[in-house]
């Protein structure tokens, strides 16, 4: 459909409901544990020409993040906008870790169910409790296998093309693919990262729109994180191969469902990943390669922006707002326990309506709050990163840094922890005894350490920087009724006497 005549619809729409936007759509897929493996993101290696394909109808993203590198916390802040400590999922939401948003919450689709606009998810959900997250349309594990609904890319075309057959404008579709997360502690049959899953080789079955790439161990780029060890690469060759299913259906079939079905120039396509992949300074972590995201944004209304890179930073807390800002719905008032809830996040809309401006740099603050991933795994890190600087702090810097369990039984950690119990050199930009102990307080210029070693937050020469960055962190925590607001340190009080949130010591250092 040409421009114009999309332009129409949307007046017409306008003109019949000066309220909402009700001709057009939401189409989010979202990766499991995907990091920036792809040619979009300068990784020629890793071959995703369908990401490749949808770059060109979209805004690119080049610093993108996630407010935090855990499955169910992450989902939970995508779909709340309000990060892990304000919503409830403060770790994961499975099985015995058993963690769920408060009752009060407000997600997205519940706002857009209250406005009658049909909602779906296929794939993984992985967030709770039910009330809080109802969806018109769900295939996920909570009714189907996740292998099934998760990564057969053809069930999922079929649930797609299902979905759409029964939906008109406007509608919410949010598809969470399982690929390409670890697979070797649950479904080790099927390979490290469940790569032969569905293959054709016997035993594995078969699905029939995929055809998987093989990729040679010798062959593939070892990024600075990981150690360049046979293990570690072959981690990463199977990792590759599941991408490739990922591409296959995330971008290619589903996108052709939409155009088969006519929704393709009244759809926004979001495409991003929960959190980075189950690497070594990876998921569970607020480093780079555990935070940083692929984000394109598809807005059909928009050509001349298709195409365009964005070097601004973005969040991934600013999906809820984006979806409400094309919707053209207002954020509700509400409140968590008698507090009243903000957002901090921000509509991306202008990015694609105004291709040529630089927007937002004014608003340039990324924040990130990580509680616990397994439900053993307590420890909460707050960041903040504003252009070059990125400052953490480890409130539990008392303790190890946590391995789940996944990571752990990995052919890479394993590799580590071998080598490091018979004195090998680790082929690694850290050791094991650095990667547990950290320090309460981290900050790290990114423009000349990318690779987050040098903690230069003792330095005198930028104590104005250190001490903007950890004024900025209180006052979001602030903002968002941080329940660690007065950790490690102190005790946070607002109740009896004291009005307002009150710090008071404990004396324990
Ligand atoms: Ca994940």
């Amino acid at each position: 459909m040409h421009r114009v005549a999309v332009y129409l619809m949307w007046i017409y729409a306008f003109t019949t409901d000066p309220g909402l936007c009700l001709d057009r759509n939401v189409l989010i897929i979202l990766a499991d544990d995907f990091g920036l493996e792809t040619p979009v993101y300068n990784n020629t290696l890793c071959k995703t020409p369908n990401l490749e394909r949808l770059a060109k109808r979209s805004v690119t993203f080049q610093s993108a993040y996630t407010s935090v590198s855990s499955c169910s916390p992450s989902r939970a802040a995508l779909l709340t906008g309000l990060p892990s400590h304000e919503n409830g999922m403060f770790g994961l939401h499975h099985s015995m870790h058993n963690f769920n948003s408060f009752q009060s919450v407000l997600s997205l689709s519940k706002i857009l169910k209250r406005h009658k606009i049909k909602t779906g998810i296929i794939g993984k959900k992985h967030v709770g409790p039910r009330s809080v997250y109802p969806f018109d349309f769900e295939r996920t594990e909570e009714n189907s296998s996740i292998l099934q609904v998760g990564r057969n890319i053809t069930r999922i075309k079929l649930l797609v093309r299902h979905f759409l057959s029964n939906a008109k404008s406007p509608f919410f579709l949010y598809i969470g693919f399982h690929d390409p997360h670890r697979c070797g502690h649950t479904h080790p049959e099927y390979g490290n990262f469940c790569e032969n899953f569905g293959s054709g080789k016997p035993g594995m079955g078969l699905i029939p729109d995929w055809k998987p790439i093989q990729y040679d161990p010798n062959t593939v780029d070892v990024p600075y994180f990981m150690p360049d060890t046979k293990e570690a690469r072959e981690d990463i060759a199977a990792y590759y191969t599941t991408i490739s299913r990922l591409d296959q259906v995330g971008v290619s079939l589903v996108l052709d469902e939409l155009k088969e079905a006519g929704y393709e120039n009244n759809t926004l396509v979001i495409f991003t990943s929960d959190n980075g992949p189950s690497f070594p300074n990876g998921r569970t972590n607020v480093y780079e390669p555990a935070v940083k995201e692929p984000f394109l944004i598809s807005n059909p209304f928009e050509p001349d922006s298709w195409g365009k890179v964005e070097s601004s930073a973005v969040s991934l807390l600013d999906v809820l707002p984006t979806v409400l800002d094309w919707f053209a719905i207002k954020f509700p008032k509400y409140k968590i326990f008698k507090k009243r809830v903000k957002l901090t996040g921000k509509s991306l809309l202008s990015f694609t309506n105004r291709p040529f401006e630089t927007t937002m740099s004014e608003n340039n603050e990324i924040y990130m709050s990580h509680n616990l991933h397994e439900v053993t795994m307590y420890y909460p890190m707050r960041a903040v990163r504003v252009n070059d600087y990125k400052l953490i702090h480890n409130l539990n810097y008392r303790a190890p840094f946590p391995i789940d369990q996944d990571f752990y039984l990995s052919p890479t950690f394993q590799g580590i922890l071998n080598r490091t119990a018979r004195g090998e050199p680790l082929r690694w930009f850290k050791n094991l005894t650095i990667y547990y102990q950290r320090p309460e307080w981290e900050l790290f210029d990114l423009k000349h350490d990318y690779r987050e070693l040098n903690n230069i937050y003792e330095k005198e020469s930028i104590k104005n920087v250190t001490n903007l960055l950890k004024a900025l962190l209180h006052r979001w925590m602030q903002a968002t009724n941080d329940p660690w607001l007065c950790s490690p340190d102190a005790v946070l009080e607002e109740n009896r006497s004291y009005e307002k949130p009150t710090c008071l010591p404990l004396f324990n250092r």
